[in-house]
C-alpha cells in the first residue's frame, strides 16, 4: 500500500478553503503578539519523531491480545507501514529497530525500501530482556548485571551485533533498556549488580563507533518488581557519566513512578548536557504505553517548554532522538501513531508559542501568577492550523488520520496481508 502525492493533493483540497481561513485567523492574532509564524511552522515541518518497530502490529499484556488484521509480518511490510504514517504527516520520517525482533535479511535491500519511504534508521534497541531459541545463555536473572560473567558477556556480544547491524543500516545511535533487577527482598546484590551493570556498558561503550551515541534508558519496574537496576534517571545519568561523553539518558514518559516530575528531570539533564532523548507515549498508572497526549496534554506541554527553552539555551546538549514507544491494544496500530504524531506536534507547537523573555521577566519578579498566565494562553491556544500549515508546506495530508480513513488503508492492508498476519514485537 503506498499513498502518492496526487492523492494527497487531491484529498487536501476539499479542505483547503476552511484551512486557510483557521490558518489566517490564528496567525494574525499571533503575529499580534509578535510572534513569527513562519519559523514556528517551519520548526514544526523540520520535527521528525523516529517510529518504534515494534509497534505495528497489536499490541497486548499478559491478559490478552487482540489480532488487528493486515499487520506487517516482516520488516519489509514494517516500513511500507511506516511508509503510509511519512506520506500522511511528513512527520514519521526514521524507523526505531529493536533486534532480534527486526533482524534485516538483506541489508542493502531494507535500506531501498526505506529510502523509497524517506525512512532513516534512528536508534537501535537491543534485546537481553527475552530468551532467544538456542541461546546459549538465559537472561532470566538479568543479563548486564548477572553475576556470571559468561551471561554479562553473552549479552555485551548481543549489543555489539546491534551495532554492527546498524551501522550496516546507517543508524548512529543504540539504545540499551535492561530488564534486570529483582523481584524479591534479598535476591540480588545491589552494589554488584550496579558495578556489573556499569563495567558492562563501558565494555559496550568501548567498541561504539566514534560518530555513535549510547541512549541509557531507566525504568523503575516491571519486569521485575522489587528492584530495576537501572530504576531512574540518577542511576542512568551516573552511568553514562561513567562511560563517557558518547553516553546519554534517554527519557521514556511511562517510566516514572505516578506525579513524577519529568519536566524538571528534562531541565536537569539538559543543564547537564546528557539528555540523549526520549521514547513518547502516555500512562496514568505505570508503564501503560498508550496513546502520546491522550491522558496528561498539559504534562507533555510543560517538557516540551524545557525542550524549547533548551533548545534555546544547552547548545552543551546535543541534539534529541525523538521516538515514540507505545503498545496498542484496542486501536489501528497505524491510526494510534498518527494520534500520537499529532498530540507531540501541537505539543511542540503550543511550547514555541510561549513567550520565553516574558516568562523569565516574570520569574525574576516572582510573579507567580503571570507566569502561569504566559504558559496557560500559549497551551490554550488553538495551534492546529499551524501544524496544518507545516503538512501543507510538506506536501502531506491536513488531516492524517481522515486521510487514512478515508483512503481505507487498513482495508486494503487487510486485503494485501489477510486477517491472521502477526507482527514482531511487544
Ligand atoms: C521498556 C521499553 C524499552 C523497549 C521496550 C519495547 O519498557 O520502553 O524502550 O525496549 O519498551
Ligand atoms: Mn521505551
Amino acid at each position: 500500500m503506498k499513498i502518492d502525492k496526487n492523492s494527497i493533493s487531491d484529498y487536501n483540497s476539499q479542505y483547503k478553503d476552511t484551512f486557510e481561513q483557521e490558518f489566517r485567523f490564528v496567525s494574525d492574532s499571533l503575529e499580534q503578539k509578535g510572534l513569527n509564524v513562519e519559523s514556528v511552522v517551519k520548526k514544526i515541518s523540520d520535527f521528525q519523531v523516529a517510529i518504534p518497530s515494534w509497534a505495528l502490529g497489536a499490541g497486548g499484556t499478559r491478559f490478552g491480545r487482540f489480532s488487528y488484521g493486515g499487520e506487517p509480518s516482516s520488516l519489509e511490510q514494517k516500513l511500507n507501514d511506516i511508509g503510509v504514517l511519512n506520506a500522511l504527516t511528513k512527520s514519521a520520517g526514521a524507523v526505531s529497530l529493536h533486534i532480534p525482533w527486526d533482524i534485516p535479511d538483506d541489508t542493502q535491500a531494507i535500506k531501498e525500501i526505506a529510502e523509497s519511504h524517506g525512512i532513516a534508521f534512528d536508534a537501535m534497541n537491543s534485546n537481553t530482556f527475552q530468551d532467544q531459541p538456542g541461546a546459549e545463555e538465559t537472561y532470566k536473572f538479568g543479563s548486564l548485571n548477572n553475576t556470571s560473567k559468561n551471561v554479562r558477556d553473552y549479552a555485551i556480544q548481543h549489543n555489539l551485533d546491534v551495532i554492527r547491524i546498524g551501522e550496516e543500516l546507517g543508524s548512529k545511535s543504540l539504545t540499551v533498556w535492561l530488564a534486570d533487577g529483582a523481584n524479591f527482598p534479598g535476591q540480588l546484590n545491589f552494589q554488584n549488580a550496579l558495578k556489573y551493570t556499569e563495567d558492562s556498558l563501558k565494555s559496550i561503550y568501548q567498541y561504539l563507533p566514534e560518530d555513535w551515541r549510547m541512549f541509557i534508558e531507566y525504568k523503575p519496574y516491571e519486569p521485575n518488581f522489587y528492584s530495576t537496576t537501572i530504576q531512574d534517571w540518577g542511576t542512568s545519568f551516573m552511568l553514562a557519566n561513567a562511560c563517557g561523553e558518547k553516553a546519554f539518558t534517554l527519557v521514556d514518559l511511562g517510566h516514572h513512578l505516578p506525579n513524577t516530575n519529568i519536566e524538571q528531570i528534562v531541565a536537569t539533564l539538559l543543564l547537564k548536557g546528557k539528555l540523549g532523548g526520549f521514547h513518547f507515549n502516555d500512562s496514568k498508572y505505570g508503564d501503560d504505553d498508550v496513546t502520546v497526549g491522550s491522558i496528561k496534554p498539559y504534562a507533555l506541554f510543560l517538557i516540551f517548554n524545557e525542550l524549547v527553552y533548551g533548545m534555546e539555551n544547552n547548545p552543551q546538549n546535543p541534539s534529541l532522538a525523538w521516538m515514540i514507544d507505545a503498545s496498542h491494544n484496542i486501536k489501528d496500530p497505524l491510526e494510534d501513531l498518527l494520534q500520537s504524531i499529532e498530540a507531540i506536534l501541537i505539543a511542540y507547537a503550543q511550547a514555541l508559542l510561549i513567550d520565553q523573555k516574558d516568562l523569565r521577566e516574570a520569574q525574576l519578579q516572582n510573579d507567580v501568577v503571570k507566569c502561569q498566565e504566559i504558559l496557560q494562553d500559549a497551551y490554550r491556544t488553538d495551534v492546529r492550523p499551524l501544524v496544518k500549515a507545516a503538512r501543507l508546506k510538506a506536501n502531506a495530508a491536513l488531516n492524517p488520520l481522515d486521510a487514512y480513513r478515508s483512503f481505507e488503508v487498513r482495508k486494503e492492508l487487510i486485503k494485501e496481508r489477510g486477517n491472521k498476519t502477526i507482527a514482531t514485537g511487544l
